[in-house]
């Protein structure tokens, strides 16, 4: 059985654009197979930013994330590929940066990261959370749909 495509939420954060690694970045994801379908560059306010990570609302580092999310632009993207998901949570790697260094010193946060808050980037964990995250930036009508069936029907690629 073939395995269905799916998509998941990347997000360079303020850290990973301020120290220029978007292309670095957009390189790994595109070099692993997936194929970038919607993008965005966007500053997020305190509310967009509390409700992105409301899950976190209680712990004691909520304010400071919130502080570091809305201190600069960040891009979104909905990327795809087979097993999308979890395959970008591995590439990504370990939460805190600095932890990444050691156990996974290939992985982006390892990379590109530098604690546990300033980990470079973001990825849906769950296909719940990729549904959220997905519509929270970019609705949930994608104009990619009616490019993805253009394409099937002149199966030029
Ligand atoms: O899904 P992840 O981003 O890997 O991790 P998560 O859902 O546990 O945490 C969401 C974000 O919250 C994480 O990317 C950075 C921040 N964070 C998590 N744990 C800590 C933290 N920030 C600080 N300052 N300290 C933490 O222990």
């Amino acid at each position: 059985v073939a395995l269905e495509k799916e998509r998941t939420l990347a997000m360079i954060k303020p850290d990973g654009i301020y120290g220029n690694f978007t292309n670095k970045i957009k390189q790994v994801i595109l070099q692993s197979g997936f194929i970038i379908v919607q993008e965005m560059m966007v500053q997020l306010d305190v509310a967009n930013a509390t409700l992105f990570y409301s899950e976190h609302s209680e712990k004691s580092f909520f304010p400071s994330l919130v502080k570091y999310m809305t201190c600069g632009p960040v891009l979104v993207m909905v990327i795809e590929k087979t097993n999308a998901i979890s395959d970008w949570r591995a590439l990504i790697g370990p939460t805190d940066a600095r932890k990444a260094k050691v156990s996974h010193p290939n992985s982006i946060r390892a990379l590109c990261g530098s604690s546990s808050e300033r980990n470079c980037v973001h990825g849906s964990d769950s296909p719940i959370s990729a549904a959220r995250e997905i519509s929270f930036f970019f609705g949930d009508v994608s104009p990619v749909e009616h490019w993805e069936s253009a394409v099937e029907e002149d199966s030029i690629f």
